[in-house]
């Protein structure tokens, strides 16, 4: 799954038309360059961030995955929490709902499953503007583990079926250091819930603080990282990098038991 970020820092100058099609550009490549999924988010859910209103996001996003959906063949994951970008992303051409939130926002849940969309429901402690100011767990694998496997009973109430739900232990999302690495060590047991897992570590601060590099130099660290966690049982590496990624997989899926 390779990141496409349509966010104002990202986009921050240039009319539309500019946006739309650096983005196409940027999608094209990803999907040459291997990728399967294009993950597109038009609010930032780095720490920190503040909310955008639902038409700043639908403005953002609709016109890029309807460019993408109209040119290139390629899975469109729209990464939002809001019930209205979900129908929205789906009218124009998304094949997957990417939810940090994993569909606790109002509405989404229905939502999203109206949609018929499949789902990757991620685990995150509190909310993006103060998730990382001192998140806290007394057993971190259990009680994330626990909260997906509410999250997928209660989506499978709804009406949703088993093959359309993915799961994410959500690094760097209200964890520390040492919470990320406990949940990495165990991503294994993540995958007894017997839908696939999804792991999103690219170039993220749990990187940065074991290396010691800014965000520009963490890419080595990042492959090293989803080599990890294919060889561990997860199905969709979430990446900045996807050539880079793409090759490092191959090789570690291809000497791997
Ligand atoms: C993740 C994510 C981000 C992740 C899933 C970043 C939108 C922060 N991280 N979605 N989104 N999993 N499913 O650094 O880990 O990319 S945004």
């Amino acid at each position: 799954m390779g990141i496409l970020n349509v966010t104002p820092d990202s986009f921050s100058d240039g009319g539309l038309f500019t946006n739309t099609d650096s983005a196409l550009c940027q999608a094209e490549q990803m999907c040459i360059d291997g990728a399967q999924v294009i993950d597109i988010g038009g609010e930032s859910t780095r720490p920190g961030a503040s909310p955008v209103s639902i038409s700043e996001e639908l403005d953002r996003v609709i016109p890029i995955i309807e460019k993408i959906h109209q040119t290139l063949d390629v899975v469109i994951s729209i990464d939002s929490c809001k019930a209205e970008v979900m129908t929205s992303a789906a009218k124009a051409g998304a094949g997957l709902i990417n939810d940090v939130m994993a569909l606790q926002a109002e509405g989404a849940l229905k939502a999203a499953q109206e949609t018929g969309l499949p789902v990757c429901l991620m685990h995150m402690q509190g909310e993006p503007r103060v998730m990382q100011q001192n998140p806290q767990y007394a057993d971190v694998v259990h009680e994330v583990k626990d909260f997906l496997m509410r999250r997928v009973e209660q989506c499978l109430q709804q009406g949703f079926t088993k093959n359309q739900l993915i799961i994410d232990p959500g690094f760097g999302f209200g964890k520390t250091l040492a919470h990320n690495i406990k949940l990495f060590k165990a991503l294994e047991q993540f995958t007894t819930l017997e839908v696939p897992v999804l792991v999103g570590a690219s170039r993220k601060s749990m990187i940065g603080q074991i290396t010691g590099k800014e965000t520009a130099q963490r890419l080595s660290g990042s492959l090293a990282l989803a080599t990890l966690a294919v060889t561990k049982g997860a199905a969709i590496i979430r990446v900045h990098d996807v050539a880079e990624t793409v090759d490092a997989i191959k090789v570690a899926l291809a000497l791997s038991e």
